[in-house]
């Protein structure tokens, strides 16, 4: 993976996200979504160092595991959409996604519900020596939960092959870290003293989370156990919907500001030109590329079916 690739998705992620924020007024798309502007180096970096078979447990903030995964756009705007053609069906939403031919067993909104669910898919794999990590993903809120304890636990006690991924972007909703969490709680120690391997890194640079996440995969890999890694970054639009709220006042301008200098994919965008690694009409044609296939996208979720009552009761159980 070069890093250009790394860069594109990002940008992909991005900008697939802003054009939700900017169509959301139009009331087409009725579920809530939080969005994951700022936080895009986390899911591209994580994903790089999977594989395709490899499966992932998402929360709320969706969209953009989905997506680095390998998920399908249309089908993820039609699910936005409610559409029948939508990755859930239609029946989940922004924050329901599933797609098991890309590996996303689903997300869930109940926090740290990703937690203990990937446990047990990481169990299943383990049953079945399907050779299959999973990745949970979730915010540094979730830490605050029980089930995070529980499930470190019984992933080492077992073994598991999981990857955690704590997304550390200081915010709760409105509540910072500082009113939550001890300053001496450490979450790198809190795994460490599980006996997994875990690792702290900026999320906001792709390239170390990819690094980061590559020694965690391997270390799981070589059948090691469970890993966890905590990534900082930070949400750049309100915790749910499509705005900017810095005037709200749980947060500071000179805070967000101080962190826009930090957007993944700024500092990657600098980096690669600094370098010569990419020119500015090539940053162009991507920035085409992207808005074409967005607008098919939107276009097919249009076009798309709402769903029938018909497949109700089917859906209703797992085969
Ligand atoms: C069990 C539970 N409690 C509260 C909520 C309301 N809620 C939704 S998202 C959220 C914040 C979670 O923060 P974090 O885990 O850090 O994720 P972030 O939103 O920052 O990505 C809360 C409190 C919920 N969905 N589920
Ligand atoms: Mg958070």
């Amino acid at each position: 993976m070069n890093h250009i690739d790394l860069f594109f998705k990002m940008l992909r992620i991005r900008r697939i996200e802003e054009a939700i924020a900017d169509r959301y007024s139009g009331q087409k798309m009725r579920c809530p979504t939080h969005l994951s502007i700022g936080q895009e180096g986390i899911a591209v970096g994580v994903s790089e160092a999977l594989s395709h078979e490899d499966l992932i447990m998402s929360n709320h903030r969706a969209h953009a595991h989905y997506l680095a995964k390998g998920g399908n756009l249309k089908k993820m705007i039609a699910e936005i959409h409610g559409k029948k053609t939508g990755c859930s069906l239609g029946r989940g939403g922004s924050m329901h996604l599933i797609d098991l031919s890309v590996g996303m067993m689903g997300s869930t909104p109940i926090v740290a519900n990703s937690i203990p669910v990937a446990t047990g898919l990481a169990f299943a794999s383990q049953m079945k020596n399907d050779k299959k990590i999973t990745v949970s993903y979730f915010g540094e809120g979730a830490t605050e939960e029980g089930v995070f304890a529980e499930s470190l636990n019984f992933a080492t006690l077992k073994n598991l092959p999981i990857l955690f991924v704590c997304e550390n972007n200081l915010y709760s909703v409105y509540s910072p870290i500082n009113v939550r969490q001890a300053s001496t709680r450490n979450l790198v120690k809190i795994a460490e003293a599980h006996g997994m391997f875990a690792k702290h890194g900026n999320g906001n640079d792709v390239e170390e989370t990819l690094h980061i996440a590559n020694e965690a995969v391997s270390s799981i890999r070589s059948g090691n156990g469970p890993a966890f890694i905590e990534l900082d970054t930070y949400r750049f639009r309100e915790h749910c919907g499509p705005n900017y709220d810095t005037d709200l006042g749980y947060r500071t301008e000179k805070e967000f500001n101080s962190w826009l200098d930090k957007c993944p994919i700024k500092v990657t965008r600098d980096k690669l030109l600094s370098e010569k690694l990419v020119t500015d009409h090539e940053l162009d044609a991507m920035e085409m590329k992207i808005q074409e296939e967005i607008k098919e996208a939107f276009a097919f979720a249009k076009e798309s079916p709402y769903p029938e009552f018909d497949l109700d009761y089917e859906l209703t159980y797992a085969e």
